[in-house]
């Protein structure tokens, strides 16, 4: 019975996954919320609160203890986890860990946070909400021009490593100074795994403002602007199935074998491309959760002129692109508080007591400073004044659908399907009306975890050999799929010229919370 194992080290919560590649079933699963379990590190939402909205960083410590108390809760299922035969991960992107030196040789008897605190060269990371660092993309993008987003697939982007590394050197020039590595939270946390510095895979690294995706290593002139002595301080950057190292010994007390191959790490997004069963053209995907992300692999390298959207390595070679909402179930939920209606009110009345394109009533929903397209202030914006709680729950619906249309249609993709995941995906009602908006059959698949299991079965492929559509036939196979309504067409053609129009004068209207 080969097993293999996904950590998916999510915003909110770090979760496990065992897979079977013999039956094709899910063995084992274990998971850490942040600030359920580990509510000391003061970070209920996976971020240490902040006076300045624009600053979320985490202690990356918190990440280290989560793991072993996932590992913990593994051994605790019973699961024979001496029969797993390889591991790889996922992180949130973007964010960056400093490291003052080489990993220790981890003791038995000790935690991983007590061995692992005195390496941290900064007590914080910034993780990809973190919207601080204006200035220092304003620098880079007057520097390099259009050459950042031809090269790197995004121009500077204020989540995005780079920035976020020449805003530390900048500020905190002896700490800089004195870092040996920096990491990403997924290369971190590889590396914790191995006993030594992993690398940094094409599918995150392409998400740091640094990589150059014509060559595929790190660019170095960028490299070198974005702040002093950068090069030697990161991870050599490899393919998405390299063998990072040997699982460190540690990790025998959990019940694993010591000396098994970790696969390397990727970003949560490369990862859900491969867990969804979305990694050959043809099928787009998109993840509703907190943020609403939309990713697809891409035949060729082609970047967004409006620069939201970015292009990245794909685990299965290539490109894949990802354009990220941060808006997303955050902007649902706050106007269903604000309606005073339940979930299912998603599914049913929301649907019944309206009809498909609204009457044209629609809402720009930034909650939050939001990505996609780019709003630094938070603002809501509706173009009517008057709803009932249906038209409203629609219009955020729709309005959500519409943008995630729109902001996709520089790939040039012809979307035939789309493959759902996250939390929202089990709304029926957003499922009927993104198969309307997009004009495309809409499936799910029973794992909710996406990015975990992406993580498991690129672990399954690196180590055996096995080709992603294999795996994804055995762990992805479509659960439930609906049929776009041809009647919706020509309602939501329209409605997508209204709703850009309404975006871009977004900022000259009045704006209300
Ligand atoms: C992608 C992004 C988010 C995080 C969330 O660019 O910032 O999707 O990866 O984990």
């Amino acid at each position: 019975m080969p097993l293999y194992l996904g950590i998916d080290a999510g915003t909110q919560s770090l979760k496990c996954i065992v897979i079977d590649t013999e039956n094709g079933g899910i063995a084992a699963e274990s998971s850490v919320n942040y600030g359920r379990d580990l509510p000391h590190y003061g970070a209920p939402n996976g971020f240490i609160p902040s006076a300045d909205p624009l600053v979320k960083q985490a202690d990356p410590i918190l990440w280290a203890e989560a793991l072993e108390l996932a590992f913990l809760r593994l051994k605790g299922t019973g699961v024979p986890l001496n029969k797993v035969a390889g591991i790889s991960g996922s992180g949130q992107q973007h964010g960056s860990v400093y490291l003052n030196s080489e990993f220790p040789m981890l003791a038995h008897e000790k935690t991983l946070a007590e061995q692992l605190r005195p390496l941290l060269a900064r007590p914080v990371s910034p993780i990809w909400m973190d919207r601080s660092t204006a200035t220092e993309c304003r620098e880079l993008d007057e520097h390099f021009g259009t050459r950042m987003q031809s090269e790197t697939g995004s121009p500077a982007i204020e989540r995005f490593t780079g920035p976020q590394i020449r805003k530390f050197a900048k500020e905190n020039p002896e700490a800089y100074r004195k870092t040996f590595r920096i990491h990403l939270v997924s290369s971190f946390l590889c590396s914790i795994l191995c006993g030594s510095h992993a690398p940094i895979d094409f599918g995150d690294g392409a998400g740091m403002n640094l990589l150059n995706l014509k060559t595929l290593v790190w660019d170095p002139e960028i490299v070198d602007f974005t702040a002093p002595g950068l090069l030697e301080k990161l991870p050599p950057v490899r393919s998405s199935n390299t063998i990072a190292g040997r699982l460190a010994p540690f990790f025998g007390k959990f019940g694993f074998t010591p000396g098994i191959p970790v696969a390397v790490w990727s970003g949560d997004n490369p990862n859900s491309l491969v867990g969804i069963g979305a990694s050959n053209p043809g099928i787009l995907g998109i993840s509703l959760g907190t943020s609403d992300t939309l990713f697809a692999p891409m035949r060729t390298f082609k970047t967004d002129p409006k620069g939201y959207g970015h292009v990245f390595g794909s685990p299965s070679g290539g490109f894949m692109s990802l354009i990220c909402f941060t808006n997303g179930s955050l902007a649902r939920e706050k106007i269903r508080e604000r309606t005073g209606v339940d979930r299912s009110f998603f599914d049913r009345d929301a649907l019944l007591q309206t009809v498909p394109g609204n009457h044209g009533k629609l809402i720009l929903p930034y909650f939050e400073p939001e990505s996609t397209p780019l709003v630094l202030n938070p603002c809501v914006k509706r173009n009517y004044s008057d709803a009932s709680p249906a038209e409203e729950i629609r219009a955020i619906l729709e309005s959500q659908a519409l943008s995630l249309r729109l902001h996709s249609e520089w790939m040039g993709e012809e979307v035939s399907r789309i493959r759902l995941t996250g939390g929202a995906s089990k709304s029926s009602g957003f499922r009927r009306i993104l198969a309307d908006v997009f004009q495309a059959r809409i499936e799910t698949i029973s794992v909710t975890d996406s990015a975990g299991l992406g993580a498991a079965m690129r672990a399954v492929h690196a180590v055996s050999g096995i080709p992603f559509e294999t795996l994804s036939g055995m762990f992805s196979a479509p659960e439930e799929s609906i049929a776009p309504d041809p009647a919706c067409a020509q309602i939501y053609g329209k409605l997508l010229k209204d709703f850009e129009a309404l975006e871009n004068s977004f900022g000259t209207g009045s704006a209300d919370r």
